[in-house]
């Protein structure tokens, strides 16, 4: 399939999705009676503008396999949620209409818009009321592979926030990409029914010879506190050989967009006998596209890369550990006519390293220098682990304050024995050195900073308003592992 086809198969899903939008903006709905705390009335003589994308948050059921079906939180009954997909500079409406008795935020993750919009409490975006709805307008921007997720607070409560179903891609396309590729396809990681274990399901065991360069000089004594588990992976809404295999011809270039909707886990993947060309971190294309076995990603990460289909055969692209793999993480890979079982084998030996898509260009020298330490306090065989920035939980007092135009320079100080993926909301950021190699040009807005590891960005303030700063893994996140950053 060209681009251009699946532009129009992508235009003719939105239509179809959209004659429930198109009903309500001709007044066609009828609210049930959940539905009458809606936002404030139209002015008089005001004509509201029809949505060009509409979410619908609501409890859905998931056949993750034959016999396999879950119950969560979804956006239009789909997982993941509809593909929006919008060009550069696009003013866009999108309506979403909460069925749920909770108030849910909706956060455009990559987008550079105002706290107003950007689906953050923190930042002052108000909420879709439950059984309400509420407008999100902004200009899309910048280009790439974007993304859009519940951004609710969950704490205790494992069928929250990004422990449901509610994410989804959103593509911001430039007028003129060449699009080199014969076939697009979209995998959002995942895990379901979370929770709550003494056992870390994250962890991959560790290669000694990583550097370590803010492991404490004291070992940690303290008990370690409950993590986040799964029992059942997927990729999209199905199981290893539950759906559709992904059908190739030999000689395409089938361009891949892998999304970590993970709430806890960072995930590694392969597919045996091909290469990943990493053409784009989050989004934002690399200066230096290299191959690669192994694409590690972690929550709220993408990463683009092209795989040219040079090995007849059926093939798993799937997660490197057993676990993950044989409980769901992964998607039969076939060539056309070719009939055999599924081979996996496990990748050559791999380091994933941010640094390679970089160059070795200098920074110039920042205005600023702010050190950023992260700590955990362990909390016990029945407790839940706290998560310390410069020694205290959120919220701080005065927070982070950034000055329009300034170029800072953020050093991220990772003193726990987990890595955390580090995001910043409605900024990016270049990578300057991660555990002591340096790179420039790798533009991200999420970043693993590996266990007792070190990873220096640097970030020109040029988005006033409140910014959220946080550890992607919802449980990090909501026990503390936040700052905020607002405009002096
Ligand atoms: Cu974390």
């Amino acid at each position: 399939m060209k681009r251009r086809d699946f532009v129009r198969l992508g235009w003719a899903t939105m239509i179809a999705t959209g004659a429930g939008k198109l009903r309500h903006a001709l007044g066609e709905q009828v609210p049930g009676p959940a539905q009458q705390a809606l936002a404030a009335p139209l002015k008089p003589g005001a004509i509201e503008r029809a949505a060009d994308f509409s979410l619908q948050i609501a409890p859905m059921m998931v056949e993750l396999a034959p016999q396999v079906v879950i119950s969560t939180i979804g956006y239009s009954n789909k997982i993941p949620g509809p593909l929006l997909r919008m060009r550069e500079g696009q003013s866009v409406v999108i309506e979403v209409v909460n069925d749920t008795d909770v108030p849910e935020y909706v956060h455009w993750h990559g987008l550079f818009v105002p706290s107003e919009v950007d689906g953050a409490e923190e930042e002052g975006t108000p909420p879709v009321p439950p059984h309400g709805r509420r407008r999100y307008q902004f200009v899309a921007n910048p280009v790439g592979s974007r993304w859009y997720h519940s951004h609710t607070a969950a704490m205790m409560d494992l069928h929250r926030g990004s422990y449901t179903g509610q994410f989804g891609f959103l593509m911001i396309d430039s007028a003129n990409d060449p699009g080199h590729y014969d076939q697009e396809v979209f995998l959002a990681l995942r895990e379901w029914q979370y929770f709550l274990s003494t056992v870390d399901q994250d962890e991959m065991a560790a290669d000694p010879n990583d550097p370590r360069p803010e492991k404490p000089a004291r070992p940690e004594l303290r008990q370690n506190g409950l993590e986040v588990s799964a029992p059942l992976y997927s990729i999209n809404d199905r199981m290893l050989g539950a759906g559709d295999p992904l059908r190739v011809q030999p000689g395409q270039r089938v361009l891949m967009h892998l999304l970590n909707a993970s709430a806890a886990q960072i995930h590694r993947a392969a597919l045996p006998g091909h290469k990943f060309q990493v053409i784009a971190l989050d989004g934002n294309p690399v200066p230096a596209p290299q191959p690669v076995d192994v694409i590690e990603i972690a929550p709220g990460e993408r990463v683009d890369a092209i795989v040219e289909m040079n090995n007849p055969g059926v093939w798993i692209l799937g997660e490197l550990r057993n676990i993950a793999r044989q409980s769901g993480m992964g998607i039969v890979v076939e060539y056309a006519n070719q009939q055999q079982r599924a081979q996996w084998t496990p990748p050559p030996k791999w380091r994933w390293d941010y640094t390679i898509f970089g160059t070795t260009s200098p920074h110039p020298a920042p205005d600023q220098t702010i050190d950023m330490v992260f700590e955990k306090v362990p909390g016990g065989p029945s407790g839940i682990n706290h998560w310390l920035v410069n020694g205290k939980e959120y919220p701080h007092d005065g927070e982070f304050v950034f000055r329009q135009g300034r170029r800072y320079r953020l050093v991220f100080r990772n003193r726990s024995d987990d890595s955390h993926p580090l995001h910043f909301h409605r900024h990016r950021f270049e990578l300057v050195e991660v555990n002591g190699k340096t790179t420039a040009g790798i533009q991200k807005d999420t970043v693993i900073v590996p266990a007792f590891g070190r990873v220096t960005v640097d970030l020109v303030a040029d988005q006033p308003g409140l910014t959220l700063f946080h550890c992607h893994m919802q449980q990090h996140m909501d026990f503390g592992f936040r700052a905020q950053f607002r405009y002096a």
